[in-house]
């Protein structure tokens, strides 16, 4: 019985690697489209999506506009589209708005994975819904990293006070998520601690800053913003230390550009989520590959996050995961 056993896959998989070898694709052209071109996370996103391009011997084009807009986003995927690459990576900028255009994508017979952000409910290929179409979804898991920022939050305000989410804009999969997290987990777990309305910076750090002056005039009390992305935690940290009340109120951020870390450094911000985008990249990737090669992927893959602050933030250990720009 053991030598059948063990006899029978290996020839399985003798058979099944002729197979597979028939179907290795050739020239492989895949477009990655991120939220934004000059954003350090998409940046890193990029580069361990080359670094699997050249794992595989393919070409990975990054191209996309240069504010998170579905408006500006769509006419680049539509140009993308008429080039016919072989499958598309994209960092959706709108749960809602992305819908169709992708469609567009996908029946012109272009596979599509997103990366990052999703369409639809995110949930992909299980029949309900019309953004069911992409093939795969390959991101952080948003909500527990704004449950992990609001457990930074109540730690370090002592488990209560006013604070308030940094948000980018409704209907960003990332942010919703990230949002919804961080208030599930004060709820349940710390009910001390009272959350003002969001507030919606549409990815302008400067109005994210010009946020926090109007919150903190309102409510003098404020123990702490979470800054749920790159730049509303860039913008929230500025317009806390504009107001000399970086010892008074805690910002926890999310993403971990050379910026952020720094603000940690010199104590402007407290902790940070720091995304793993090159992984997200990387699998991106190797996922649209698979596609390509005739495999099944995953429909959703998790990548980590790492929590960054001053304790840790100049260790080695945690020095690969700061975005590159
Ligand atoms: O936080 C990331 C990304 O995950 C989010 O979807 C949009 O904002 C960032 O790109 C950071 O700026």
């Amino acid at each position: 019985v053991l030598a059948l056993g063990m006899c029978a896959p290996a020839m399985a998989q003798d058979k099944s690697s002729d197979a597979q070898s028939a179907k290795v694709p050739k020239n492989v052209q895949i477009t990655l489209i991120p939220g934004l071109t000059t954003d350090p996370f998409y940046i890193t996103m990029n580069r361990g999506a080359q670094l699997a391009a050249k794992a595989l011997g393919i070409t990975v084009n990054f191209q996309g506009a240069e504010e998170f807009d579905p408006v500006l986003q769509t006419p680049v995927l539509d140009a993308v589209i008429a080039r016919h690459p072989d499958a598309i990576l994209i960092a959706p900028t709108d749960t809602t708005q992305l819908v169709d255009p992708l469609k567009r994508a996908s029946d012109a017979g272009i596979p599509v994975v997103t990366l990052d952000t999703y369409i639809g409910d995110g949930k992909y290929q299980d029949g309900s819904g019309d953004g069911d179409f992409p093939l795969s979804y390959i991101a952080s898991d948003n909500e527990l990293g704004g449950r992990v920022a609001a457990r930074a939050m109540a730690k370090r305000i002592g488990d209560k006070g006013k604070v308030y989410v940094a948000h980018l804009r409704p209907g960003v999969s990332t942010m919703d998520q990230r949002e919804k997290g961080f208030k599930e987990e004060l709820k349940q777990n710390h009910p001390n601690i009272e959350v003002l309305p969001t507030q919606y910076n549409d990815n302008d750090a400067s109005r994210a800053a010009s946020q926090f002056q109007a919150v903190l005039a309102r409510n003098p009390d404020i123990k702490g913003v979470f800054g749920a992305n790159l730049f509303s935690a860039i913008g929230a940290a500025n317009g806390v230390a504009a107001a000399n009340k970086s010892d008074d109120v805690t910002v926890i951020g999310f993403d971990a550009p050379p910026s952020i870390v720094n603000d940690i450094k010199s104590g402007k911000i407290d902790a940070t989520i720091a995304q793993h985008p090159a992984e997200i990249g990387y699998y991106g990737v190797m996922t649209a590959y698979a596609i390509l090669a005739g495999q099944s992927v995953p429909t959703k893959i998790g990548t980590g996050f790492t929590v960054l602050d001053s304790d840790n933030v100049t260790d080695d250990a945690v020095q690969k995961f700061i975005y590159s720009e």
